[in-house]
Formats: structure tokens, sequence, C-alpha cells
């Protein structure tokens, strides 16, 4: 398998460089299940597994493990379709959420992407507070999102869906599609170039798996029915897995979530809202925060009519979700300093 089809560049190569004097491989990482990883190298797929010191580096951290997307370096063990993880590769981009039923920690969906497609069905499922969640997770991430409204063969009202989407997208360009009869898809399959890795997201049943199979040219990906009654989806992909696309490209499917709510945002937050970043430099105050400052241009528009309520109260929950985390992540900091100086102390009087 030729890497620069999956993304290998000069770049990657300049870093790997102290690795190959090691006598390591490059190797993507296609599959993550628990601690037994699916990578691909030069010559072929290896069934991988993390060093132990790896392990031991990411005991505090998740985020220090190989993730689907990641490059790593690999240790090829003779003579057995084998291989070691000994190192991660700086990672490009990274698509986090933070994780459900969990405080605050982050969950990595993909790394090293360039196209994340946000999926949404046109169908009774048609939700854009979740597409409204993806868009900071997807523009946080460093990817180009692209919403993806599937199911239009479901759909009566059609502009009336493209609009609502459209409402929410901010700058991300919106492509209609039916992975039923592969409408659609071939502006999809456009914006996956050789070299290139795009992800799918979406919760479950909305057709990211059907997707990818239109886009493969047969089927790879196992697809479900929705339910009848709501047209939710039955969690039919249950990891992540990177394909390679027959005409080039990578595409990740990635399994149903029902949210995505977003790990740390600071640009994704006002990518997901231009509006507000259009408007905030007619506010009097320079760190307005728009909630009830006096002169605030928001507040202003959402009076006249010409901010939508609903916009304007996701911009508030997204604001007081990356508050939340703010903090979280100071506690975190506050508690990791508290637990290396006790062990500092105890090394101390180790030593007296
Ligand atoms: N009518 C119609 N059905 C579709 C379309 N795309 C997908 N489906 C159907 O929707 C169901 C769910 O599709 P999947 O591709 O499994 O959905 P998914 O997003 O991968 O779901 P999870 O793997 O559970 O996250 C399947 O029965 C598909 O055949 C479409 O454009 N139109
Ligand atoms: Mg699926
Ligand atoms: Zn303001």
């Amino acid at each position: 398998m030729e890497l620069t089809k999956l993304g290998w560049n000069a770049e990657l190569n300049q870093q790997f460089a102290p690795q190959h004097a090691k006598g390591l491989v490059p190797a993507r990482v296609a599959v993550e299940d628990k601690h037994f990883f699916r990578v691909w190298t030069t010559d072929g797929e290896l069934l991988a597994q993390v060093s132990g010191k790896c392990i031991h580096e990411a005991r505090w951290s998740n985020s220090k493990l190989p993730k689907v997307g990641d490059w790593v370096a690999v240790k090829l063990v003779p003579n057995e379709e084998k291989a070691v993880i000994q190192a991660i590769l700086p990672r490009r981009t990274q698509l986090s959420r933070k994780m459900t039923g969990h405080g605050a920690t982050e969950q990595i969906l993909a790394t090293n992407i360039d196209t994340a497609f946000l999926v949404t069905a046109a169908d009774m499922s048609f939700d854009t507070a979740v597409l409204e969640q993806m868009l900071v997770v997807a523009h946080e991430s460093g990817a180009r999102p692209v919403v993806v409204l599937n199911k239009i063969d479901l759909c009566e009202d059609l502009a009336g869906k493209l609009a609502a989407v459209t409402g929410v997208a901010g700058g991300a360009s919106v492509l209609a599609a039916c992975a039923l009869t592969g409408r659609g898809v071939k502006k999809l399959s456009e914006l996956i170039k050789p070299g290139h890795t795009a992800v799918f997201i979406g919760t479950s049943g909305v057709g990211k798996s059907s997707l990818i199979n239109r886009l493969y040219g047969e089927d790879i990906q196992a697809t479900v029915e929705v339910r009848t009654n709501d047209a939710k989806g039955r969690h039919t992909t249950s990891w992540r897995e990177m394909i390679f696309l027959p005409q080039g490209g990578v595409v990740i499917d990635t399994p149903g979530m029902r949210e995505f709510h977003i790990w740390i945002a600071s640009e994704g937050s006002k990518q997901a809202f231009p509006e507000v970043e259009a408007l905030s430099p007619r506010c009097h105050f320079r760190d307005c925060t728009h909630t009830k400052e006096n002169k605030c241009a928001v507040l202003e528009a959402l009076a006249a009519g010409t901010f939508p309520r609903e916009r304007y109260d996701s911009f508030l929950k997204l604001q007081l979700e990356i508050r939340y985390l703010r903090e979280a992540e100071k506690r975190a900091a506050w508690q990791d300093r508290k637990k290396s100086a006790r062990g500092a102390h105890r090394a101390c009087r180790q030593k007296d």
C-alpha cells in the first residue's frame, strides 16, 4: 500500500526521521478496539498493540493513546503480521468531543482529517440542534466541515429543510444527498481527493455507512433499517473504522452518537456562530458576553428580530458549556499539580 495515498507527505517524512533511525516504520491507525489496533503499513494491514512505555505515558490522559487516523511509529514483529506501536506523530487535526456520562474528559473521534461530513437526515429524525453541536466540534477540529442532508427522497419539503440547515450551517457548505439512489454522492466524492481523509459523523440511522458504501461502490459497511415510528437508528456501526476508497482518499465511518458536546472550544464557537462574530465589533464593550451588557449589538439584533431567538439560545448554551469545561480543566490541572507535589514530597522523604 502506498502511504502517500493515505496522506503521508514530506512533512511527516521529516518528522519521522528519528523513528526511522531507530528502525521503526510508519503506519496509520485504521481501527481502534480498546488495546488492539489495526494499522496500515506499506506492506499491508497489521494487528498492533501499544508499547508499555506508551501506556505508561498515557495513564492520565486517554488522548495520548493511538486513535483512528493517527500516524504512528511501529516496530514490526518478525515473521508475524503484528506490530508494536512505539510513538504517535503530532496530530495535524483532531475531532474531539466531551465524553457523555463522565465529568469532563476528552474523547478523540478521529485525527488527521481534512473534511468532516456532518450527516443529518431529511426524514422524521431531522434535527438542527445536533447539527449545531456537530458544527462547533468540527470547526474546532481544524478540518473543513461539510453538512450533508441525506435521505432527501423521504422529504416533502426539501426547500424548507435546506433553508433550516443553511440557517445554522454558518459558513459551512451544505450538500443534499440520497444514499439509496446515489443522488448528490458525486459532489461528496469530489471533496475527497487522493491522500485526503474524511470522517462521517451524525446520529444513528442518518445514513453514514450507506453514503460510504455508495462512495466505495459496493456494500462494505453494514447498514440496518431505522425504526419506523421515529426514524431513529439502531447503532449498527459499533466502532470507528478507516476505509480506503478505490478512487483514492480515505473515509472514517463512526458509530451514531446522540450528542456532540464540545471539548474545549475557542475558534470553533466563533466559526459556528459567524452572525455573532459579525455583530460583536459593534458592541460597546470589547469583552462583551452578549448576555446583559448595555449597547450590545447582538442583544439589539435579537430585540429587532434580525437575529433569531433559537440561534441566540444555542449560542448561550454553547457559552455555558465552554465555561463549564474551562472550570473543569482548571480543576483537573490543579489536582494534577497536587498529585505531583505529593509525589515529589514522598520522593524527598524517601531520600531522607
Ligand atoms: N430512503 C432512504 N434511506 C436511506 C438513505 N440513506 C440510508 N438509508 C437507510 O437508512 C438506514 C440506516 O442507514 P445506515 O447507513 O445504517 O445509518 P448510519 O448512520 O450508518 O447508522 P449507525 O451505524 O447506527 O450510526 C438503512 O436502512 C439505510 O438503507 C437515503 O438516502 N434514503
Ligand atoms: Mg453506520
Ligand atoms: Zn455584545
